[in-house]
């Protein structure tokens, strides 16, 4: 099984940089996925979400939890973060995700999959107690993951979005037809073949 992905971003309308920011790594057969939404917007969101890019570089190999807990250590300081994390394991069909606040996760799957993000945000106060989802995923199925400046509306959407689509199409198409331009927007799409 391999994993085909991309993703499209841009800033809010008026901005030189986004407080978004995004990252797809393999290890291990494994590919770690995080979509990042610094507080906020301009250099101080940017600062909070490259925090958070670094950090999860660091600890790839680490449980989701711990990458977690170790980004909500790193951004103290910074304006936080939101973020969600999702690991594919595709020898196994092995899908985790843990998400912290208002980014967003779509599966685009023959079984019912809904992962959900704890309210809260990396950098401030108390972390949420963290939840992580486990799944089994079939070939073909497509993992959408977004920031809140993409309308989820896209959702409903059956026309331009479909299960197993060309990754990098689909997240060109997503933010083009869905992004708003009041926020930042990013989407990462992921395809098992
Ligand atoms: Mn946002």
């Amino acid at each position: 099984m391999t994993i085909r992905w991309g993703a499209a971003a841009r800033p809010k309308q008026g901005q030189e940089v986004s407080g978004d920011a995004y990252l797809v790594i393999e290890h291990n057969g494994s590919t770690l996925v995080a979509i990042i939404d610094g507080l906020g917007g301009g250099a101080e969101a940017a600062r909070a979400a490259i925090g958070a890019v670094q950090t999860v570089e660091s600890y790839v190999h680490r449980p989701l939890k711990e990458i977690m807990e170790r980004c909500h250590t790193a951004l103290h300081g910074t304006r936080g973060a939101v973020m969600g994390l999702l690991r594919l394991s595709p020898d196994s069909r092995h899908a985790s995700y843990m998400g912290v606040g208002n980014t967003g996760i779509h599966v685009l799957s023959a079984q019912t999959i809904k992962p959900i993000s704890r309210n809260g945000i990396l950098g401030h106060r108390q972390l949420p107690s963290l939840l992580e989802l486990n799944y089994t995923y079939d070939h073909g199925d497509t993992f959408i993951l977004y920031t809140d400046g993409i309308s989820t509306r896209f959702m409903s959407d059956t026309g331009h979005i479909r299960r197993g689509d060309d990754p990098e199409a689909l997240a060109a198409t997503l933010l083009k037809q869905y992004g708003k331009t009041s926020d930042d927007a990013t989407v990462v799409v992921l395809t098992v073949d």
